[in-house]
Parts: C-alpha cells; sequence; structure tokens
C-alpha cells in the first residue's frame, strides 16, 4: 500500500516536471529545418530563406505581398489549458523601395476563433535584415479542443511590395486554469504528491 502511494506521489511529481519544462508544441518553429516541413503552406511564394535575415538561426520564413500566401500548422491541445504563443517578424524590402507598410495576419482557431489580430508597421530596410530589426509579440490563448490551428497570413497587393519574415514561433501551455482551486494546477499537483508521501511515511 505504501509503494502504491508513493508511485502516485512520483507521478504527480513527474506530471509537474514536465509541465515545467514547457514543451514546445510548433515543428520547426525556427525554420531551422531549412524548408516549411511541419508547416502547410498556401500560395505560391511562402518558403525557408537563408539569405534575408533571422532572428535567430540561419533561416527564417519569408512572405511576401506579390500574392496571398500564408503558413499554418495544427497543434496538439488540451481544451481549457492556457497557452503562450510568441513570434518574430519584419518586414524586407528591396533596395531601392525606401520605407514600406507592411503587416501579418494572425489568426489561432479551435472550434471558435481564440484570437484573430494584425501586426503592422512601417521599416525601409533593403537586403538582409539584422537581428535588432525583427519585433517579438507574444500572445496567450485558452485551448477549446483537442487541436488547435495557428495560421499567418499576408495580404497580397499584386505588385512587388514589402515581404516580410517570421522566425521562432513558439506555443507553449502555461498550465491550465483551475477556478475551483485556491491553487493553481501545478502548485495543486505538488501538493497532492507531498500528501501522498506523508500518508505512505505514516505508515
Ligand atoms: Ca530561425
Amino acid at each position: 500500500m505504501a509503494r502504491q502511494h508513493k508511485r502516485v506521489a512520483m507521478a504527480a511529481l513527474a506530471l509537474c516536471a514536465a509541465g515545467l519544462a514547457q514543451a514546445e508544441l510548433v515543428t520547426n518553429g525556427g525554420f531551422e529545418a531549412g524548408d516549411l516541413s511541419g508547416w502547410l503552406k498556401t500560395g505560391l511564394y511562402p518558403h525557408a530563406a537563408d539569405y534575408a535575415g533571422t532572428s535567430a538561426g540561419q533561416w527564417a520564413a519569408h512572405l511576401t505581398a506579390y500574392g496571398e500566401g500564408s503558413v499554418e500548422q495544427t497543434l496538439t491541445t488540451v481544451a481549457g489549458t492556457l497557452y503562450e504563443l510568441s513570434f518574430d517578424w519584419s518586414i524586407r524590402t528591396w533596395q531601392s523601395q525606401g520605407a514600406q507598410f507592411g503587416q501579418l495576419d494572425v489568426e489561432v482557431d479551435g472550434l471558435a476563433s481564440l484570437l484573430d489580430f494584425t501586426v503592422s508597421e512601417t521599416q525601409g530596410t533593403g537586403g538582409v535584415v539584422t537581428v535588432d530589426q525583427f519585433s517579438t509579440h507574444v500572445v496567450s490563448f485558452v485551448a477549446d479542443s483537442a487541436q488547435t490551428v495557428l495560421r499567418f497570413s499576408v495580404p497580397g497587393t499584386g505588385a512587388q511590395a514589402t515581404a516580410m519574415l517570421l522566425d521562432e514561433v513558439s506555443v507553449v501551455a502555461l498550465g491550465a486554469p483551475t477556478p475551483d482551486l485556491p491553487l493553481p494546477g501545478t502548485a495543486w499537483l505538488v501538493g497532492a504528491a507531498l500528501l501522498a508521501l506523508g500518508v505512505t511515511r505514516r505508515r
């Protein structure tokens, strides 16, 4: 019986450790595979590029306003769990263009639309984009199903215009909201594990 309690406690602690490790849900989020593996693309242009600048590593996703295009990925999620999405992006113009306006549409869809927003900026960098020209965006959402689709898209203008770079895409669980408990989920699991250990010792 004591051994069983100990097993329960160890399992609870292992769960805590797994939660604290913040497992990455996005495949090839930094595009270091050198291609768009793990992502589904629409439009002709989106591709992985190693010549245009990155916020980390050698590769970033290159999107453009030649025409509409998007990259998306379906993530395995747990309904009711809070997740954090972060990504880096930057405008990249052609050398002769000067400052250009660009926008990136970001969508996170479960059974319902969980996030739908646009980031935009005007920047005049041609050629290779440097790390400090990337901006980092961090948002959170609560999943409502076992699958969540993450999508980045650019509206096409039909002309040679602003391109943009996307890099370091990440989604990690921040833990499940537990409105019925006074403590956060992780703390509750630690408490349960310690309680089980205490019971074991008393016997
Ligand atoms: Ca990268």
